[in-house]
């Protein structure tokens, strides 16, 4: 039932994409972010998001729509058959041992149903392979700044909403930042989340990741994303008075545009006032 759902967003989600092409403003289609009229899941771009939908679709929603029928048949039952005309001498039972052993055993199975894949995934998310490159995410209020490791030149910058009257073509209100990150396509990218004030939330729904920036710990997440686009997320941990206003744009790209990137970044970035990327780790003054 919710394959109807999913191939609507994806129609809306490739229709979105070709528009952003034909704009020529934007070189790469954006896949991650929400569209009009959507219900469900942004398009999964990792294995981690395809299983955590897996998840909600085949087991939980069946399980919970179940469970409610359930109840609701049962309801309207006791309502027919019990009531007082139907029903006018009550019965006096208290115990039923096998009933009473059914509806301990029954959830209990329903439960394990849940925890195996639920276990799974979670060691999926936190047990983390050995990462291709480190992408050192800082928060604050309220932006990001991305700080890329030394192997990649050591540069960090700050990355912020484009405000209403700097949008071009192509790009999304509330969504584009002046200075999105970059990452390759296929590659481990641990992602190293600190906070340098309160605490936020580093969340890209594609990529199914979404990890709490405290300050003075430092929160590892992953990804390796599957498909070149653009993705987009948000704060997700109420942070102070412009939360709504510190979105997250991620380009996945080859390779080659990877390093292309890298090397206009370096320049680009070289002086920039941002966070040291050493020293971010443990920072609260
Ligand atoms: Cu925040």
């Amino acid at each position: 039932m919710t394959g109807g759902w999913l191939s609507v967003v994806r129609g809306g989600i490739a229709a979105l994409g070709s528009c952003a092409a034909v704009g020529a403003a934007r070189a790469e289609t954006i896949l991650g972010a929400p569209v009009s009229g959507q219900m469900g899941f942004l398009p999964a771009n990792t294995v981690v998001q395809a299983d955590i939908e897996w998840f909600h679709n085949d087991i939980l929603l069946p399980v919970t729509i179940g469970i409610s029928l359930l109840v609701l048949v049962l309801l309207a039952y006791v309502v027919y058959r019990f009531n007082e005309q139907a029903n006018p001498v009550a019965s006096r039972t208290a115990h039923n041992g096998p009933l009473e052993i059914a509806w301990t055993v029954v959830p209990a199975l329903v439960l394990v149903v849940i925890a195996v894949p639920s276990f799974r995934l979670l060691s999926q998310q936190l047990i983390i392979p050995a990462p291709d490159m480190t992408l050192k995410v800082t928060a604050s209020q309220w932006h990001w700044n991305y700080g890329y490791p030394k192997s990649d030149g050591g540069f960090s910058f700050d990355s912020l909403i484009k405000e209403d009257k700097d949008l071009k073509p192509g790009d999304i209100r509330l969504l584009s930042v002046d200075n999105a990150a970059y990452v390759p396509v296929g590659k481990i990218v641990e992602v190293d989340v600190v906070s340098q004030d309160v605490i936020h939330s580093f969340s890209v729904p594609s990529f199914g990741i979404k990890i709490d920036a405290v300050p003075g710990r430092l929160n590892k997440t992953w990804f390796k994303a599957d498909h070149e686009g653009v993705f987009y997320g948000q704060c997700s941990n109420i942070c102070g008075i412009d939360h709504a206003f510190m979105p997250i744009e991620v380009h996945v790209v080859s390779p080659d545009a990877y390093q292309a990137w890298l090397e206009g970044a370096k320049k680009q970035f070289a002086n920039a006032d941002g966070v040291d990327v050493a020293q971010t780790s443990l920072v609260r003054p």
